[in-house]
């Protein structure tokens, strides 16, 4: 056999297999753990999915732990981010984030940013954030056809329940609230936007405007990817409810604020921890959670004030605070 026949069959391979990427630092593996577990429990057996998890360093037990969740039909890969001007550049910007409303001032929220460029093998994958559990066959999303858009995702429903979010996308961001998606559960265009340079442009305007945001990674999507985004129904990026979900929900996501680790009484906290359970991460997940003091969630709900009041005085600009130019 020829090299080039390797190559042949292993691009093939590709082709076939349903890419799902998560990325993650050390910290966010138990709940990764969970997002996996229910995953790889509502897979078709008669096709091959690949989780690719894309983190910056996680320790050898964790490592150890996740590669467990391994099924016949259901691989894992690992790869750690690599260092380049890109990372580079937002590690510098987010350093300079650290004020009270500054949540999300971690670059690992940017990483999903880098999958196009570091994953040229594959031309459409998924992207899940680790607060998600799945209910139902991924590979149904995979299957969806962007029909030409970059991106496929959720109208951000949160966005929609609170004023000062509305106003802040609309003015700051400058993208109508009702077009403006959620980054955490994505179908990636990854061909489209490896041709749209999605990350150097980013990094341009991270760059270029230096601008104070109120989610980051998930504005810059917004701005970079406007008019290209097919929008997804809901059930495939559920926020939690009280009382019974929608029938036919597949995905939930527990999005923002009150986790299921953290605060007891959450809406569709059952469900976590039914995927708790098959993680390897209970125990763990259960010690996470006595651990979480009345100081952590005052200063839980501290952040979230925080965060809106931020929305609210950043809505006040003029003009918005990034935009897409050419590259
Ligand atoms: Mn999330």
């Amino acid at each position: 056999m020829s090299i080039f026949n390797t190559g042949k069959s292993l691009l093939n391979r590709n082709a076939k297999v349903v890419p799902i990427f998560i990325t993650i630092n050390n910290d966010f593996v138990p709940y990764a753990a969970c997002a996996i577990a229910s995953l790889t429990r509502h897979t078709n057996p008669k096709r091959r999915y690949r989780i690719i998890i894309l983190h910056d360093g996680i320790s050898f037990r964790n490592y150890y732990k996740l590669r467990n969740l391994v099924t016949r039909n259901c691989e894992i890969q690992f790869r750690r981010i690599t260092h380049s001007v890109y990372l580079r550049a937002i590690i510098r910007y987010c350093s300079t984030r650290t004020g009270s409303g500054d949540f999300f001032s971690s670059a690992v929220y940017y990483y999903r940013s880098f999958i196009a460029r570091l994953f040229p093998q594959y031309n459409k994958a998924i992207y899940i954030d680790s607060d998600v559990i799945l209910l139902d066959d991924i590979a149904e999303l995979y299957d969806k056809d962007l029909k030409g858009n970059l991106v496929g995702a959720l109208v951000d429903p949160k966005v929609e329940m609170v004023p000062e979010f509305r106003e802040y996308v609309n003015k700051a961001v400058g993208v109508p609230y009702k077009e403006y998606v959620n980054s955490g559960v994505l179908l990636l265009d990854l061909k489209g936007l490896r041709k749209e340079h999605y990350l150097s442009r980013m990094v341009n305007m991270i760059n270029k405007y230096d601008a104070d945001l109120v989610a980051p990674d998930q504005d810059y999507l917004n701005v970079i990817c406007r008019g290209k985004i097919l929008h997804l129904e809901s059930k495939w990026n559920m926020q939690p409810v009280r009382g019974d979900l929608p029938e036919d929900t597949k995905l939930i996501h527990f999005n923002l604020f009150k986790k299921p680790w953290n605060y007891d009484d959450v809406d569709c906290e059952d469900i976590f921890w039914e995927a708790a359970r098959r993680s390897g991460f209970h125990n763990e997940l259960l010690r996470r959670k006595e651990n979480y003091s009345v100081e952590d969630k005052r200063l839980n709900e501290a952040q979230l004030e925080a965060l809106i009041k931020k929305a609210a005085t950043l809505a006040k600009t003029k003009e918005p605070l990034i935009k897409n130019d050419d590259l």
